[in-house]
């Protein structure tokens, strides 16, 4: 075992200790919270990510060995957004003072059960989306084969897949200027677009049920009910608010099975961080995260969207004055969303919008409140009580969409509309 393993090992457990014993913490969590700690000097903080991230660092390069990647890696830094998989920007030098830089990631194998066929229907979706592409869409996302030929490396690290990183992209956990959302609302629709007529029973359902709602609230209860760590008691007012909006919750679940809504190749996570944005121009550059690609529906790619992007505060806020839906970026994001997709969308689906955003963020919420309550399994959590204070703040969202549900539905009714009567944008640099 490396030196740096014990180092974090007995460090770890000193700070279950501090935390009661509560907080198991996870390899990476360590890091964050050093630079929490730490966050008002910064000069320390690159050292002791440095130092914390040796043990990283010598895996990266045990996992770069897999794939012939010229040059040495010099540095990496963890992209700290994503909930489930480990994702890493790494340098390479190249020995002239150059470099270039590759994102590696590690999948997460408690929430993905088979990632090989994960990344078989990666590579059937990327293929056909760059058949669809043209020169005013976005890159499409390419994993690199490894020595063996494969788009992914299993090995004593883990599950891991890499790919080149896209110059000058950045991604954005909080979307501050609306102009930027009319691009990011016809990236997702685009996307839907160029995947409306890929034949959807090629594809492997990477989570079952993923976003069904009523089977995800039926789990919570059900979780909530069995309490294994004894925190259900805490958050009973949180469980009235999901058996109160139950029947509207489930509503699109059971129109999709009437054959009212279609089933569709959708995202499943349209987090604005699933697109990678240019540094200069806050222009859509690739949209990523493609592991949960399968059949869904329309409504819930735009809600999650919206629910991200035209929130007014971080997915996990804690003061929940702050929390709510900006009614200007949720215009933005549906003028481009409503732009790219009206020519598919059918009525039932462009009617079931607004609803769609209200139904995940209830979703979400009972996603994160049934972590809780089941000892924080599934989520990476970086604080005690993490998945709690995402499943509030989702709450409050949802509760301000119900309130403002009439107006958002018409803002997507009125971008029906602006589109009928201006024709089909298609410059994606536009943004008003
Ligand atoms: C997870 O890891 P990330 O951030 O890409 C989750 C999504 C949630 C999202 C909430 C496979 O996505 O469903 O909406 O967190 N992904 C999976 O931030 O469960
Ligand atoms: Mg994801």
């Amino acid at each position: 075992m490396s030196f740096w393993r014990k180092f974090n090992i007995i460090f770890k457990l000193l700070i279950d200790i501090v935390y009661g014993c509560r907080w198991h913490l996870q390899d990476t969590d360590i890091i964050y919270m050093y630079i929490d700690i730490y966050n008002t000097k910064n000069f320390l903080k690159r050292g002791i990510f440095m130092l914390m991230g040796s043990e990283t660092l010598e895996i990266l390069k045990r996992v770069s060995k897999h794939y012939d990647i010229p040059g040495e890696i010099v540095e990496f830094t963890q992209f700290t957004s994503g909930h489930i998989n480990y994702t890493y920007n790494v340098r390479f030098a190249n020995g002239d003072g150059t470099y270039h830089n590759y994102i590696f990631q590690k999948v997460n194998e408690y929430v993905f059960k088979d990632p090989v066929k994960i990344m078989r229907n990666v590579k059937q979706i990327t293929l056909y989306l760059k058949s669809k592409k043209t020169e005013y869409d976005c890159d499409i996302i390419h994993f690199i084969d490894n020595k063996l030929g494969k788009n992914y490396t299993v090995c004593e690290e883990g599950f891991w897949r890499v790919s080149p990183y896209i110059k000058n992209s950045v991604a954005y956990d909080k979307a501050d200027d609306p102009k930027v959302l009319f691009s990011a609302g016809y990236a997702f629709g685009r996307f839907l677009d160029m995947l409306s007529e890929f034949p959807m029973e090629r594809l492997y359902e990477t989570i079952p049920d993923f976003h069904n709602t009523k089977k995800r609230l039926d789990y919570l209860f059900e979780v909530a009910e069995e309490d294994p760590t004894g925190r259900a008691k805490e958050v009973k007012a949180e469980i009235k608010f999901f058996e109160d909006i139950y029947s509207t919750a489930i509503k699109l679940v059971y129109m999709q099975k009437r054959g009212e809504l279609p089933l569709r190749v959708t995202h499943n996570d349209t987090k604005y961080n699933n697109i990678l944005m240019d540094k200069d121009t806050c222009q859509p550059l690739c949209v990523i995260d493609l592991d949960t690609v399968m059949p869904g529906l329309a409504a819930y790619d735009f809600g999650d969207a919206v629910r991200f992007a035209a929130s007014t505060a971080v997915e996990d806020e804690t003061d929940l004055s702050k929390v709510g839906l900006d009614i200007e970026k949720y215009t933005e994001f549906t003028k481009g969303f409503i732009n790219a997709s009206k020519g598919f969308l059918t009525k039932k689906e462009v009617d079931t919008l607004a609803l769609g955003a209200i139904i995940i963020t209830v979703e979400l919420a009972s996603r994160f409140l049934a972590d809780h309550i089941n000892g924080d399994k599934y989520f990476r959590i970086h604080r005690p009580n993490h998945n709690l204070d995402r499943a509030r703040c989702q709450i409050k969202l949802a509760q301000d969409m119900i309130a403002k549900y009439e107006t958002m539905h018409e803002i997507v009714e009125n971008s029906m509309k602006l589109y009928n009567r201006t024709g089909a944008f298609k410059d994606r640099h536009f943004t008003e």
